[in-house]
């Protein structure tokens, strides 16, 4: 990968991104997430476990590094969501790697109520050594922006209310008062006996960016906003990381997919919406939206596919590097047709790719290395 990091160092990231690789003030996340910061410490004090929401493309860089010593000092729960979007094969080697670490973790999609059903299973276990001594137990979810803990939270909720279906009428249970609080703690009753309460609003912590790379996986996987970085910057990262690994060279074989097995995703909740990718309108994808996606993510690897078996050069020369992810730029606007003149042709394929990547139409994929040397957190 010297390649790779050879131009994070050179070209990605220069310029006017904001990260702070030398750890000093940090400057582009909202006064709002220092103040939650602060809030999330004192709720911490109130929570009997807290679930530690990760995005598990990115299972390292997607935790807050300040918060860590106090997180990993309570009873916590790692919850790698979006699962679905995570190679399978790679995730078993992180949830072995926590393991190695004594660190509770479980890899979920936020989505699915059974996968969430699991979760809770693991919560109400870890909660077992304490449930004789208190009657009420609180939990907490916290994460980085974009991990999903609203989606968690909103399945927590359905789950919530099925098992205790009087909390319907109250919209959500009240906790509190507790003993030492003053304010009424608002959260959701998922066991009874001791009573177990999920908290319902989550704690947004800000993402630690303790270096360049680290900045553009959170980027990529949408916990720092597009315009913070720029799309085409994180573009050419995934590109980079595409071409280092050889990923384009496995989807000859995909090319000659048939569209008859394209299964139809009636649940459109994604904030990247595959909409993104045609113009605006009102309706639902339908079937040749679906068509149209998948001619598109055909295209969109076979250009990948072919500038890069046609490339002479060294993916591990940090220039040839540059030059054939410059070559792509050209090869993925002709492929999404991309008028040849448009001035923002960089631009928008930028964020076509990064729409596709973010979908999970580029396959599942894991960023973060699994580390060899066990950790401390
Ligand atoms: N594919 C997938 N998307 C998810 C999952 N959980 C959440 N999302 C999506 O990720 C985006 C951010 O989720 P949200 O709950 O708002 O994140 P929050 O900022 O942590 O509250 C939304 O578009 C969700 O639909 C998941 O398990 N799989
Ligand atoms: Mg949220």
């Amino acid at each position: 990968m010297s390649g790779l990091k050879e131009l994070l160092k050179k070209g990605l990231g220069l310029g006017d991104m904001a990260f702070n690789a030398g750890g000093g003030a940090i400057s582009w996340f909202p006064g709002h997430m220092a103040a939650a910061t602060r809030a999330i410490r004192h709720r911490l004090k109130l929570s009997d476990l807290v679930i530690e929401v990760r995005d598990a493309r990115i299972p390292l860089s997607s935790a807050n590094a300040d918060l860590q010593p106090h997180l990993s000092a309570k009873r916590r729960v790692v919850a790698l969501n979006k699962k679905d979007l995570a190679n399978p094969n790679i995730m078993h080697k992180w949830t072995h790697y926590f393991e190695t670490c004594k660190q509770d973790c479980i890899p979920i999609n936020a989505h699915s109520k059974s996968s969430v059903n699991k979760l809770l299973e693991l919560v109400e276990f870890k909660l077992k050594e304490v449930i004789c001594r208190e009657p009420t137990l609180l939990v907490m979810v916290v994460g980085v922006p974009n991990v999903g803990k609203s989606a968690l939270i909103n399945s927590i909720h359905q789950i919530a209310k099925s098992r205790f279906p009087a909390q319907e009428k109250m919209k959500r249970a009240a906790v509190g008062p507790l003993p030492g609080v003053t304010q009424d703690i608002a959260g959701f009753k998922i066991a009874h006996k001791p009573s177990i309460y999920v908290l319902d609003s989550p704690g947004v912590l800000v993402p630690s960016i303790s270096d360049i790379e680290t900045g553009l996986k959170l980027a990529l996987a949408g916990s720092v906003k597009d315009s913070v970085v720029g799309e085409e910057r994180i573009a050419q990262y995934l590109l980079a990381v595409l071409n280092t690994r050889g990923t384009p060279l496995h989807w000859k074989h995909l090319n000659n997919r048939r569209i008859d097995g394209i299964k139809y995703e009636a649940e459109e909740n994604h904030e990247y919406s595959l909409k993104n990718l045609k113009p605006k309108r009102r309706n639902p994808p339908n079937r040749s939206d679906l068509v149209y996606v998948e001619d598109l993510v055909m295209g969109v690897q076979h250009a990948l596919y072919s500038t890069v078996t046609e490339f002479n050069g060294n993916v591990e020369d940090e220039s040839d590097l540059e030059s054939l992810i410059d070559l792509q730029f050209s090869a993925l606007q002709k492929a999404m047709k991309i008028p040849h003149k448009a001035s923002e042709a960089r631009l928008m394929v930028s964020k076509k790719l990064l729409t596709l990547f973010r979908t999970g139409k580029l396959g599942p994929f894991i960023l973060d290395d699994v580390p060899d040397v066990k950790p401390v957190s």
